[in-house]
């Protein structure tokens, strides 16, 4: 945004006229896009060289990226025990699909959650094992319980739900 201000100049010329310039100059005000808050934290200087340790191999440049990004977790872990919260989330299963009637049960859950399941992805590991993604969206509660669901059949190996937010 420019804004213009007043600068009065008052000269004197030869003694006694006295002449009045008004300049209008354009002012730029800086506009902030982003707020940035700096705070200082205390901590014993053990515990921050093991942080420094952990960042540095996790990737980070500073301290500051890597905080906001624990924050940002923190922030996560409190919104999903709200499960009216909406939230988008990921299921990685891996499973022998011989096992019974499983993959026919995988399937008939899929079909009766189509709201909730946006994509899913199935690799064949090999002769036995699959590996399978679902990404899901909708109210953590329901995302969560459907997790559960599947996660509890015969069969499955391993399945990790992570649910995450574009918001904070
Ligand atoms: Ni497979």
């Amino acid at each position: 945004m420019v804004k213009s201000s007043n600068i009065i100049i008052n000269y004197k010329f030869f003694g006694s006229k006295k002449f009045k310039f008004v300049l209008l100059l354009p002012v730029k005000r800086a506009t902030m896009t982003e707020n940035i808050v700096r705070f200082g934290v205390s901590i014993e200087p053990d515990l921050l060289k093991k942080y420094d340790r952990v960042i540095k191999k996790e990737g980070y440049s500073n301290r500051s990226e890597a905080l906001r990004d624990l924050i940002r977790k923190n922030i996560i872990i409190e919104k999903n025990k709200n499960p009216d919260e909406q939230a988008i989330g990921t299921l990685t299963m891996i499973y022998d699909h011989h096992v019974g009637s499983l993959t026919d049960k995988l399937l008939y859950l899929q079909h009766d959650h189509t709201k909730d399941i946006l994509v899913s992805t199935h690799v064949h590991i090999d002769h036995h094992n699959c590996l399978e993604v679902l990404i899901l969206k909708g109210k953590t509660g329901k995302i969560q319980k459907l997790a559960d669901n599947i996660r509890s059949l015969k069969g499955i190996k391993h399945g990790e739900l992570v649910i995450t937010k574009s918001s904070f």
